[in-house]
């Protein structure tokens, strides 16, 4: 198999990287570059097949859980995003309150879920208390479930917002039961697009320094990249770099998530969003660039189920969950499902020629599962 990739690798001259591939030595940035410039998907894809399969073998992993918002209004206004509701008009946006909140999970108790994933919108009506609360209500009605709440911009936005040391929150928040960190709010770690899209977020030196006290802290988390909107190829790149940097000094990242850009209902809805032959080869060279991250998700909300289960033949090891309910996206007007059933996720895998594998929030394994029943 390895010398068809190989051939494939020259053909479209990347045999050079083929060749690092093989022996397991660092792509550079231009590496990254030239790889996506190419454009040679099925080159880039076989090769982040092999680290795929070297890393995670046959599995494709998948998380039973639950998305959770607790508000949309906030004070950041990013152009690319749908899904929130600015402060100075806020009675637009919703505010739940911590009752309706805890609700939302208790009315699930009888699912099988493994994880609630808690993003908000940086609202300064909430106290301190509410999140605390919020972590540690959900822990005490379902000390099964683990919590991944709240970003690293979420973090730097509670320490200035009740003027604490960072460090402080982030005990405060572990001792109250938070498991991990999510990905988001990474966006792309470039000043100049955070200028251009973003400019109230926090900077691509604070996101990183926050994660690097959470992963200090012991706390695991992920990494995202918004795509498919302003950026270019090389800042792409440069975002990888950044992250691969603090993964070797850490090690506290557990996957990686391209997001794919959805431009409907954002200051951005005069640009198109990329489309599936970009989503794929992100993929691929995120695969082949971040060695050492041990996953990468094809979040299936933002690319559809198709891509994504194709992607697992081309870099990713992990199709994200059932998500009940996300918003974010489909606020910015994603066409694909609010939520899969483990049965649907199953056969995505199935049929990609994966093994499915359910895991808990920190990649441990839970459950394997056999060939299907024969009808
Ligand atoms: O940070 C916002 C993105 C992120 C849009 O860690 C948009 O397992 C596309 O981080 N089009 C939040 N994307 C979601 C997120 C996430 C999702 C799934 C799994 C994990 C994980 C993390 O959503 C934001 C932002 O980058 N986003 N608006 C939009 N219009």
């Amino acid at each position: 198999m390895a010398h068809v990739v190989e051939q494939l690798a020259h053909a479209s001259g990347l045999g050079d990287i083929f060749d690092k591939v093989q022996n397991e030595e660092r792509l550079t940035f231009d590496d990254g570059v030239r790889m996506f410039e190419s454009r040679a998907l099925m080159a880039v894809g076989a090769m982040a097949n092999i680290v795929r399969e070297r890393k995670n073998g046959n599995r494709a992993f998948f998380v039973r859980n639950m998305h959770l918002n607790p508000t949309n209004v906030c004070t950041v206004d990013c152009k690319f995003c749908g899904f929130y509701r600015p402060y100075r008009n806020k009675e637009l946006g919703w505010t739940w309150s911590l009752e309706r909140c805890l609700d939302e999970v208790r009315r699930r108790l009888e699912e099988p879920l493994t994880e609630v994933h808690i993003v908000g919108g940086h609202n300064p009506d909430l106290p301190y208390e509410f999140y605390i609360d919020l972590v540690r209500g959900i822990r005490e009605s379902r000390p099964d479930m683990h919590v991944k709440a709240f970003t690293a911009a979420e973090y730097d936005f509670f320490a200035k917002r009740f003027k604490k040391p960072l460090d402080e929150v982030l005990e405060d928040f572990k001792a109250a039961g938070l498991g991990s960190l999510p990905g988001g709010g990474a966006e792309v770690l470039v000043e100049r697009v955070r200028q251009e899209i973003y400019k109230k977020k926090i900077s691509a030196e604070r996101w990183l320094e926050v994660t690097e006290r959470a992963h200090g802290h012991g706390l695991r988390s992920n990494a995202t990249m918004l795509y498919g909107h302003v950026e270019t190829l090389d800042e792409r790149i440069e975002h990888m770099c950044r992250l691969r940097a603090l993964q070797d000094r850490t090690g506290g990242f557990m996957c990686f998530i391209p997001l794919a850009f959805h431009p409907e209902n954002t200051e951005l809805s005069h640009l198109p969003g990329p489309t599936g032959f970009d989503d794929l080869m992100t993929v691929a060279v995120s695969r082949l660039m971040l060695d050492n991250f041990d996953h990468i998700k094809a979040y299936w909300i933002m690319i559809s189920p198709r891509v994504a289960q194709t992607a697992l033949n081309m870099g990713a090891d992990c199709l994200d969950g059932t998500v009940v309910e996300e918003k974010i996206v489909h606020m910015a007007g994603a066409k694909t499902p609010a939520g899969l059933s483990m049965d649907a996720l199953l056969r995505l895998i199935r049929e990609a020629g994966r093994d499915p594998v359910q895991r808990d929030s920190l990649y441990n394994e839970l459950q394997t599962f056999g060939a299907p029943a024969i009808a």
